[in-house]
């Protein structure tokens, strides 16, 4: 099956900015519009969550940049801990069934493709590795690799090194025989971002990875080229503002993903529950028309794109554990991190496990994921359907229901089902 591109690439690009979808942990005061957040400790996350839940009126949001203007949604702060308290590698691939694959993404690379530098990155991947037990990745050994995307070192930026500790590490945890290229956009705007998505492709990552988003505007189109590459696949955050579309997630060509909150049933991360996550982004694009695999799995969408596709934990309540040096408004250490930021990476770790079976199997990397993930027939077998919770006062767009839904899309990975039926697309 091919696919239905709808744009040419054309030079006259608008340069705006985007932000990181990502969150710290939960809420505890609203200190002058800056949410502070703290921590819970397993095994009590769920039952936290729920508490948080009721007590907290205000949903975890934050608010879109301006177009044109890039600002970092992460105004949410916690003190770090000297321990993990967040979700760790193993509950995490225990909940979304990763850990019933053998393959763990050899042979592949995956890019991460964030704005500014983390001058502390592969230093901080060692703890993170050190402390679950994943095999070390340094550049050393050839697993890591950092990229300037503009030929030289952006300037250090704190809050991004948060997003880019997020997003290297997770991409380890999922696919922890994967490569990781780190790709460090010049700046935060559009232009540069597109400029380091470039660069991912060009190293030879077959999942590239977009923790970040901006408001969608009339050029967007002509930036979709840059995701239409064979053999690669592109997931991007939907944002963490609740209701509303954010680009790039809004491309056609990229694989949007959502947040969820999750309920353990144990300590191990055994699957109990999901639901939509309040600040997940999603709805309908105001920007691009709805394409043939959305429209062809029956979604009633007035012919726009609907964002997200799939969805991932988000919620900081159920939070995943992060290390981070790179002192962050006074903070370093192990964070508890939520936003849809988390699910993009991961995401795309699934998908460079799956192009590493496909090795395997005598097939290149996959090229239109989406096609292979609206797959109605499969549908209940390789995700968990969400069908509860919103982001949103907007009525239908606003509400997680039975099958696909603007707020969580198709759902969440049933990896063990989902990563072979991508295997053997
Ligand atoms: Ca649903």
């Amino acid at each position: 099956m091919g696919w239905s591109w709808p744009s040419p690439y054309q030079r006259n690009l608008r340069h705006g900015g985007m932000r990181r979808a990502i969150c710290l942990g939960p809420p505890k005061a609203n200190n002058g519009g800056s949410k502070v957040y703290r921590r819970h400790r397993l095994p009590f996350l769920f039952l936290k969550a729920l508490m948080t839940s009721l007590l907290i009126v205000q949903p975890v949001l934050a608010d879109r940049p301006p177009d044109g203007l890039a600002r970092p949604p992460v105004h949410i702060k916690d003190d770090a801990r000297s321990a993990p308290t967040g979700l760790t590698p193993a509950q995490v691939r225990h909940f979304y069934g990763f850990d019933q694959i053998a393959n763990k993404g050899a042979g592949q690379t995956i890019a991460i493709v964030d704005a500014f530098d983390d001058p502390n990155i592969e230093s901080d991947l060692a703890v993170f590795s050190a402390q679950f037990g994943l095999p070390s990745c340094t550049t050393a050994n050839g697993c890591f690799r950092k990229i300037y995307a503009a030929g030289s070192k952006p300037r250090a930026d704190a809050g991004w090194s948060l997003e880019i500790s997020l997003d290297v590490e997770w991409a380890h945890a999922i696919a922890p025989a994967a490569k990781i290229v780190l790709v460090e956009a010049a700046t935060n705007s559009f232009a540069n971002l597109i400029q380091a998505v470039d660069v991912a492709v060009a190293s030879g990552a077959s999942a590239v990875s977009m923790s970040f988003g901006g408001n969608e505007f009339a050029s967007q189109t002509t930036y979709d080229a840059h995701f239409n590459v064979p053999g690669v696949t592109f997931t991007a955050s939907s944002g963490d503002s609740g209701s509303g579309v954010e680009y790039p997630a809004a491309s056609p060509y990229v694989l949007a993903v959502g947040g969820t909150t999750i309920q353990t049933a144990d300590a191990l991360g055994t699957y109990s529950s999901e639901t939509a996550w309040s600040g997940s982004g999603g709805g309908q694009s105001a920007i691009e028309s709805e394409p043939l695999y959305q429209s062809s799995f029956g979604i009633a969408s007035n012919n726009k794109r609907g964002v997200p596709d799939v969805a991932y934990d988000g919620d900081p309540n159920t939070g995943f554990s992060v290390y981070d040096s790179v002192r962050y408004q006074g903070q370093a250490g192990w964070f508890q991190i939520g936003g849809t930021s988390a699910g993009a990476p991961q995401w795309a770790a699934l998908i460079a496990i799956a192009n590493s079976m496909r090795v395997g199997l005598g097939k290149g990397a996959i090229y239109g994921a989406p096609f292979a993930l609206y797959n109605a027939s499969a549908y209940g077998a390789n995700f968990h359907e969400i069908s509860s919770g919103s982001n949103g006062s907007c009525g239908t767009l606003c509400n997680a229901g039975s099958g696909y839904d603007y707020v969580t899309g198709l759902g969440s990975p049933r990896a063990a089902a989902l990563i072979p039926a991508l295997a053997t697309y």
